[in-house]
């Protein structure tokens, strides 16, 4: 069924997600984030596909979760509302992610390139946790992950005061992997999600795991996550196919299994 809020394709082994709600400069709501989900899950699904990229427009990768769509929503409403568990889906998703982040990544839209993988940032993107002028806090991860990514110190600032981050902050800070011209930005990051959709896609996908155990678990526990991930590769053709490639001088021939 055609999407009404996003566009995808594919670019060769690349997944490409474009949030496209440009009237509201991507405003996150309901239907998007179905659709968003959805998408997520058909190429994470999708043997021919290794990675994949969320992108919003030049202008806006997403101006934050949409106010007009919660501005009379009562708690009990919010609570009951598959809104926000929707936005946790991301965290499902087994294949890399990598957001393409060009002007306002604000509120929702600063948490959702979070909840990726890796961000490419062009020299437009503005990252921030504007909720507190609207009179609520970010409620997808962004006092949680930003104080990871960027410190206490700043993560206050941005989420009680409404700093916000240039690229370059954001990239002085940790919170991006790099910055790009704007009219790049797209290309970048489909070049890293091609580059990373061409290795072992299994060795891939429990690399993405083993880090994000970082953030959950503690040093010894992440230890032996890591561990057992690495022992469980020896069970596969790829870990196979990989070692022997490298002895006979070859480019391996990954078969994701
Ligand atoms: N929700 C709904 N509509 C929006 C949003 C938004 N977050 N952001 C922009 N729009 C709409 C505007 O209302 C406007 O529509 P219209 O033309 O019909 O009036 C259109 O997009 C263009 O916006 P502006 O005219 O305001 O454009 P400017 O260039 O003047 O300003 C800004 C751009 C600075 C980005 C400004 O639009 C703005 O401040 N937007 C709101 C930013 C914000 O507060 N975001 C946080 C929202 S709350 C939130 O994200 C909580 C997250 C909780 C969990 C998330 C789960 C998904």
């Amino acid at each position: 069924m055609p999407y009404t809020n996003i566009l995808t394709e594919t670019r060769g082994r690349v997944g490409l997600i474009t949030l496209n709600r440009p009237q509201a400069l991507n405003a996150l709501n309901a239907a998007l984030l179905a659709e968003l989900n959805e998408a997520l899950a058909a190429f994470d699904a999708d043997s021919a596909i290794g990675a994949i990229v969320i992108a919003g427009s030049e202008r806006a990768f997403a101006a934050g979760a949409d106010i007009k769509s919660m501005a009379n929503a009562s708690e009990a409403e919010m609570r009951s509302s598959p809104f926000i568990a929707s936005f946790d889906n991301i965290r499902s998703i087994k294949k890399p992610v990598i957001a393409a982040v060009s002007g306002f990544a604000l509120g929702g839209g600063c948490e959702l390139s979070m909840a990726c993988d890796m961000i490419v940032a062009s020299e437009s993107a503005k990252f921030g946790q504007p909720e507190v002028t609207i009179g609520v806090i970010p409620g997808a991860g962004g006092t949680q992950r930003l104080t990871h990514a960027v410190g206490k110190a700043l993560a206050m600032e941005m989420a009680l005061n409404n700093r916000t981050l240039s690229a370059a902050e954001a990239l002085q800070h940790g919170l991006v992997n790099r910055v790009v011209p704007v009219e790049r930005f797209l290309d970048e990051a489909l070049a890293l999600a091609s580059e990373i959709a061409a290795r072992a896609p299994l060795a891939v996908a429990a690399a993405k795991a083993a880090v994000n155990a970082a953030f959950e678990l503690s040093l010894t526990n992440g230890l032996a996550d890591e561990r057992e991930r690495f022992f469980q590769l020896f069970s596969s053709q790829d870990q196979k196919e990989g070692m022997a490639a490298f002895v006979e001088k070859r480019k391996p021939d990954w078969k994701g299994k």
